[in-house]
């Protein structure tokens, strides 16, 4: 029961740090930040009643490491993931040479024309193993697993980003540069 509480919490937190800070009437900083007392007041106003301790157990047991808080610890952000647009500070970083992408089969002739979009968030997000990209697809149905050549991408000048969380982030991936592996 309590689990449950935390998963609906973690999930909760998702969406606010994310994507829809305005549902509890809160302003993201221009980093993404936002400080612990005005979002466990916030929370709180909104039916879920978190103590700062429960907070730290969510970060910490995060199965993927989703928010993190400052080094002071009065703020916290999410690591990756938004939709609303927030300057994460990433610096770009040589990616390997093949990253993965999760997805699922009724999304390949879009992507087979257009490429990998971020829809909605500002990155298209990559997987540094097949295992993971898997897990990514499956929220969606039966995954499909596409191969990245991040390593050419790279060396014709894209960027990427490594989230704090071990995703890889990139901008937009041209359909020439995907394998359904
Ligand atoms: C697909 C989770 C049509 C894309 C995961 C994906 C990840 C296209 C969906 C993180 C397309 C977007 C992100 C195109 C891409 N036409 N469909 N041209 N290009 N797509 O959720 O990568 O649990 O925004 O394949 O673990 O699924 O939230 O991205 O299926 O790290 O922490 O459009 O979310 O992490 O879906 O997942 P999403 P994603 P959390």
């Amino acid at each position: 029961a309590d689990r449950d509480r935390m998963v609906r919490a973690s999930r909760r937190l998702s969406l606010v740090l994310r994507h829809r800070p305005d549902s509890v009437g809160l302003e993201l900083d221009e980093h993404g930040w936002v400080a612990v007392d005005d979002l466990l007041t916030r929370l709180a106003a909104h039916g879920l009643r978190l103590d700062r301790a429960e907070l730290e157990r969510i970060v910490a047991t995060s199965d993927k490491q989703r928010f993190a808080f400052d080094q002071t610890g009065e703020r916290i952000r999410a690591n990756q993931g938004h939709s609303v647009v927030v300057d994460l500070g990433l610096r770009p970083s040589a990616p390997p040479p093949l990253l993965f992408h999760g997805t699922v089969a009724r999304f390949l002739p879009a992507i087979a024309r257009e490429g990998l979009n971020p829809g909605s968030r500002q990155h298209v997000h990559l997987s540094a193993d097949v295992a993971t990209a898997e897990r990514v697809g499956r929220r969606r149905g039966l995954p499909v697993v596409l191969g990245v050549d991040s390593g050419t991408m790279s060396a014709d000048a894209a960027e990427f980003f490594l989230s704090v969380n071990g995703v890889w982030l990139t901008g937009h991936v041209p359909a020439r540069y995907l394998t359904l592996d």
